[in-house]
């Protein structure tokens, strides 16, 4: 007789990739080539995005940057964080199983979305701590002004040069230890040399270690 056999969680963990930085700076396409990439050499590997429009709140999220509605800072602070913590057990479930993570936007552009409105840097922060912590950060660096000559931006609401130069301004105050600053200027060739090769490397480093929980926990 064969018995069931209960799918067992392998030791060896994925890594949680994360691309954070103003709009148009170019996560996404790194993002992209990089799953490609990884997934061509056979590493397990899953893109993630967020805001997740695809979730109840995410299609509350969607309506609000497309229509601008008009939604307390506070309360759309708390929908996107909101949005993180469903997907919470998802992704770690993911990484757990061995498939590294590629995440475009995270905890990072949450807070830096909404201090640049002038909210407490803290309290900002305060409704994400203890979600996944990432083990490495690509920040694609650009000044708006740059950001701004590139295609589409403008169309969502928090394409303003100026508000992008303040959400800039957040990033560089919630820098750690695990970022990998990157001049987004530069051709998405460059880039993605210096990114695939430092992927390779966290994927090996993560695979004995445990998974962090402990985002912004002091
Ligand atoms: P994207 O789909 O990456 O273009 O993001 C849509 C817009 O939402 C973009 O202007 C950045 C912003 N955004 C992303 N995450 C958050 C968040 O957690 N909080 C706030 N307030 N804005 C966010």
């Amino acid at each position: 007789m064969i018995l069931p056999v209960e799918k067992s969680k392998s030791s060896i963990r994925g890594a949680f990739i994360l691309f954070e930085g103003c709009d148009r700076a170019g996560k996404s396409t790194q993002a992209a080539k990089l799953f490609e990439s990884l997934d061509a050499l056979g590493v397990p590997v899953k893109l993630w995005k967020f805001p997740d429009r695809t979730t109840l709140i995410g299609h509350m999220i969607d309506k609000y940057l497309k229509s601008g509605h008009d939604l307390d800072d506070r309360a759309i602070h708390l929908l996107f964080s909101a949005n993180r913590w469903e997907c919470k057990s998802v992704m770690k479930d993911i990484l757990l199983d061995g498939t590294t993570l590629i995440v475009d936007r995270y905890a990072y552009s949450g807070v830096a979305y909404s201090a640049a409105k002038d909210l407490e840097l803290e309290w900002c922060k305060s409704p994400d701590i203890g979600l996944l912590t990432p083990d490495i950060v690509f920040f694609m660096d650009m000044k708006a002004e740059e950001a701004a000559k590139r295609g589409g931006f403008g169309e969502e609401l928090y394409e303003k040069k100026e508000f992008q130069e303040k959400v800039r301004d957040v990033f560089m105050l919630l820098k750690e230890r695990t970022w990998e600053t990157l001049d987004a200027r530069k051709s998405v060739t460059e880039l993605y040399e210096h990114i695939g090769k430092m992927s390779l490397k966290i994927i090996q480093e993560c695979k004995g270690l445990p998974l962090k929980e402990d985002l912004w926990k002091s």
